[in-house]
Parts: C-alpha cells; sequence; structure tokens
C-alpha cells in the first residue's frame, strides 16, 4: 500500500504564472534538495527545517543555474505528507517548472501519482480519511458556504464528531460483551432497558447527522427553479433583473424566448440554477409547440418553480393551467408587472395554487425582488438555522446510513431479548461503518476512488 520511496510532482497548475511550486516528499528529499540548490551567500551546512532558503537551483554536474528560487524543508513528522518535505518556490514558467521537475526526478524521485501527497499524509496519520475528502471538497468549492463546509471537514469537524459517535457505540458494546463474557452475573438482565436507551440516543443522533447532507448538498449542488408562465409575462425580464444583466432578450412580441436559458444566481449563500423558458400557450407553429413542450418537460426536472403572472390582466385559462401543472413542485407564484394598473384577483391565484406563497414584484422596476429571493430562501433551507456539522461526502452519508440501520437492529434484537451475542455482531458492524467514515478501518478500494480523484501535485 506504502512503498517508502521519494515522489515529486507540481503542486500548482500548468500555465505561466508569477510562481508555481514543485513538491518533493519522502526520504531523499533533502538529499535531493540540497544536490539542486545552491544558497546565496555561498551557505553550506544544514537546511533549517520549515524555512523559506533564498538561492539558485543548478544542474549538480554543470552547475549551470536553472532559476533563482526560495526552497524550503519541513523536516518530518510535521510536514502535508508526514515525511521530509521540500517544496521549490520557482518562477512560473511551464518550460522551467518542468526542468525543474525533470532535475528532481533525476535524482532518484519518483513522479507521484493523484493524489499521492494527501495520501501518504492520511497513511502516516497526519489527517484522517474524512480531512483528506474535506481537501478535495475545498479545492472544487465553488461557493463561500461550500468552502466553509469544507475547511470545517479539513479541520476534523466531522471526524470529532463521529468519532464521539464511536466511543459511545463501544461504551454500548464494551456493556454486551461483557454480558457475554460473564453471563453468571446477569449484567445482561440488569442492563438491557439502559442498554436501549443509548442505542435510542445514538441512533438519533446519527439519523441528524444523515438528515445534514440533503442540507449541505444544496449549497454544493445548487437549486435548480424554472420560469414558467404564458407568454409576454415577464420570464425573461424576471430572469435578467434576478441576475442583474441583460441576459435574455426581452421584447413586447410573445413568444420572445424559444429555447431555454440557464443562469446561476446566489441568493442569499443558496447557488440557484434558473432557467428561462418558452411562455406555455397553444403553439401557433411547430417551433412554438416544440418549445412549449420543452418548457413542460423542463418544469417536471426541476426542484422548484416560478410561476410568472401578469398582473395588469385578470388571470387566463392558461395561468391556472400551468399553476396546476406546476402543484406538485416546491415555489412561489409571482405577480409581475405590479407598475401597471392592477386587474389580476389574488383570491383566484390562491384558489388554484394555495399552497404558494404569492409574491409582487416589477421585473422593470426592480421592485419585490429581494422579496422573492427571500421566499426562495426560505422554501429551501427552511427556517432552520445552518447545523454546526454538515455531512456532504455521499460515502459518508453511505456509512451513516449503514450504522443506522445496523442499530435498528441491534435495538430490535435488544427488545426482542435475543442473546447477547446477536446484539453484539449488529454493533460490531455499526462500530466499522463509523470507523470506515474517518477510515480506522479501510481497504485499497476505497482508498484508490478516493484519491485517484484528486490532482497530481496533492
Ligand atoms: N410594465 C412592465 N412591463 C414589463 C415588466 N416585465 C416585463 N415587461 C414587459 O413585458 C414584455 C414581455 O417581457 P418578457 O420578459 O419578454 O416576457 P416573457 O415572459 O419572457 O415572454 P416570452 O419569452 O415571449 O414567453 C416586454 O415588453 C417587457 O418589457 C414589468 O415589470 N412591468
Ligand atoms: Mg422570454
Amino acid at each position: 500500500m506504502y512503498k517508502e520511496d521519494t515522489i515529486a510532482a507540481v503542486a500548482t497548475p500548468v500555465g505561466e504564472g508569477g510562481v508555481a511550486i514543485v513538491r518533493i516528499s519522502g526520504p531523499q528529499a533533502e538529499r535531493i534538495a540540497r544536490e539542486i540548490f545552491a544558497r546565496s551567500g555561498g551557505r553550506n551546512g544544514s537546511l533549517r527545517s520549515h524555512t523559506l532558503h533564498h538561492g539558485i537551483i543548478r544542474e549538480p554536474k554543470s552547475g549551470e543555474a536553472l532559476d533563482e528560487v526560495l526552497l524550503t524543508l519541513m523536516r518530518k513528522p510535521h510536514s502535508y505528507t508526514g515525511e521530509d518535505v521540500v517544496e521549490v518556490h520557482c518562477h512560473g514558467g511551464p518550460y522551467l517548472v518542468r526542468e525543474v521537475l525533470r532535475l528532481i526526478l533525476s535524482l532518484g524521485a519518483r513522479h507521484a501519482e493523484q493524489g499521492e501527497f494527501t495520501k501518504r499524509g492520511f497513511l502516516n496519520g497526519r489527517l484522517d480519511l474524512a480531512q483528506a475528502e474535506g481537501v478535495l471538497d475545498l479545492i472544487r468549492a465553488r461557493t463561500d458556504k461550500g468552502m466553509r463546509l469544507a475547511l470545517a471537514q479539513v479541520r476534523g469537524e466531522l471526524s470529532k464528531w463521529v468519532g464521539e459517535l464511536r466511543e459511545e457505540l463501544v461504551d454500548i458494546l464494551v456493556q454486551v460483551e461483557a454480558a457475554i463474557d460473564f453471563p453468571e452475573e446477569e449484567i445482561e438482565l440488569l442492563h438491557r432497558e439502559e442498554l436501549t436507551a443509548k442505542v435510542e440516543t445514538l441512533k438519533k443522533k446519527i439519523s441528524g447527522l444523515i438528515a445534514t447532507y440533503d442540507w449541505g448538498r444544496l449549497f454544493r449542488e445548487g437549486v435548480r427553479i424554472c420560469i414558467a408562465g404564458r407568454p409576454n409575462v415577464g420570464k425573461s425580464s424576471l430572469l435578467n433583473a434576478l441576475l442583474g444583466e441583460e441576459r435574455a432578450i426581452v421584447t413586447p412580441v410573445p413568444g420572445t424566448t424559444r429555447d431555454f436559458i440557464e443562469e446561476t444566481v446566489n441568493l442569499g449563500g443558496l447557488p440557484v440554477v434558473l432557467w428561462d423558458t418558452a411562455g406555455i400557450c397553444e403553439g401557433r407553429d411547430e417551433v412554438e409547440r416544440m418549445g412549449v413542450d420543452f418548457s413542460l418537460k423542463k418544469l417536471k426536472e426541476a426542484q422548484g418553480v416560478v410561476v410568472v403572472l401578469d398582473g395588469s390582466f385578470p388571470i387566463t385559462p392558461q395561468d391556472a393551467s400551468i399553476l396546476v401543472e406546476a402543484r406538485e413542485k416546491k415555489g412561489v407564484v409571482v405577480i409581475n408587472k405590479i407598475d401597471l394598473h392592477q386587474k389580476l384577483d389574488t383570491k383566484e391565484v390562491t384558489c388554484v395554487a394555495p399552497d404558494k406563497e404569492i409574491i409582487s414584484v416589477s421585473a422593470k422596476e426592480g421592485r419585490g425582488l429581494d422579496d422573492l429571493k427571500q421566499a426562495l430562501n426560505r422554501l429551501f433551507l427552511g427556517t432552520q438555522s445552518e447545523p454546526s456539522i454538515v455531512v456532504t461526502n455521499l460515502r459518508h452519508k453511505a456509512a451513516l446510513e449503514r450504522s443506522e440501520k445496523n442499530l435498528t437492529e441491534a435495538h430490535k434484537a435488544l427488545g426482542m431479548g435475543l442473546p447477547p451475542e446477536m446484539v453484539a455482531v449488529d454493533l460490531q458492524e455499526t462500530q466499522h461503518d463509523l470507523e470506515e467514515i474517518i477510515g480506522i478501518v479501510t481497504n485499497n478500494d476505497i482508498l484508490e476512488r478516493i484519491f485517484s480523484q484528486f490532482c497530481i501535485g496533492k
């Protein structure tokens, strides 16, 4: 699983940049650094750890200088990988960086595989598996919220919580195993009720943790919302107003939007993917009919809907049928064009769509947009405040679900008065599930799958 050789890779993206970093990790890292690096001022002697040193990179044989660099050595165990690590901060030219790496490889280092630095960090106990996965999420984060959730994971908040759940479980398991080992003392009978209560409490905590996954996913993936309505009600105008730019074409001609347009907006930290669609009506020609079919399809696919009505007209049968079509979806009704004389009776809207909040806006004048944003935010995030720990990783969620299932079995076994041996099996399974999250127990397949998602150099 772990070869004790020395690896090297470029840690920064390919391309021109102010600085690029080439990283070396392993027992030969310091030796290689000393062969290629000449410190300024002709100083020899040993390199101080965790210090930036100024100097040049040169070909060891010819002495020819390649670049002026800063170099740092981080002696084990206080490094990212837990091994001796050297980082060369050279100028960020692609050719130059390649040459520095080539030199390092020619002196006995092997080119690192994807995620191999982080994997070594994990294998050397510098970070657990959940933290390592957090590193990947952090690199991939697209919103500030996603970034904060990932950072919390890297800093071990999820691991700490899972560790505490595991402690509680082990505590229960010890009592059950004591009942197996010393049946004559009737520990089992004495504690059965107490154990059942403890299993129950633990199960609740795990269920709570699982529930945070959907919350976290909203922030990672965003919510897909379809803006639907009959032609000319101002759907594209609303999209533009929410985006703050003229993205979609707006004209007084009904049937302006034919295809669909997708844009992402940040609604109070919640990434929302908005779909502006063609107005839904009896299509007059083939193209319009295709557009309408597509709108209805998108409406079905979306997680949420904003049905737009024109406030300057009474509600039409077409409006009503769109509201009915959107009944099953989470969403709001927007009455647009409130800058004009109003002819729409909101009671009629409530009749057809009793569950949907009505928001009045003027896309043209930008009125009511904050109310709309807040309504959507409330609808998808609820009033619940941000959970202190959030599960964002599907692997973690699956392991938690397995542990929940096994705990349920243990609970049943206790309730049915089954022998402690049977209860212990379920509890051991639960322990295994929890340990998989932080990587106390793991196998090569899981590691391979996780670390192959990283880039080389991380
Ligand atoms: N007075 C007023 N006019 C608006 C408002 N919103 C949109 N309009 C006008 O309504 C007309 C249609 O707007 P669009 O945004 O193209 O409507 P749409 O629903 O996307 O129309 P289709 O793409 O044809 O389905 C344009 O002339 C807009 O300027 C508003 O809040 N007030
Ligand atoms: Mg349009």
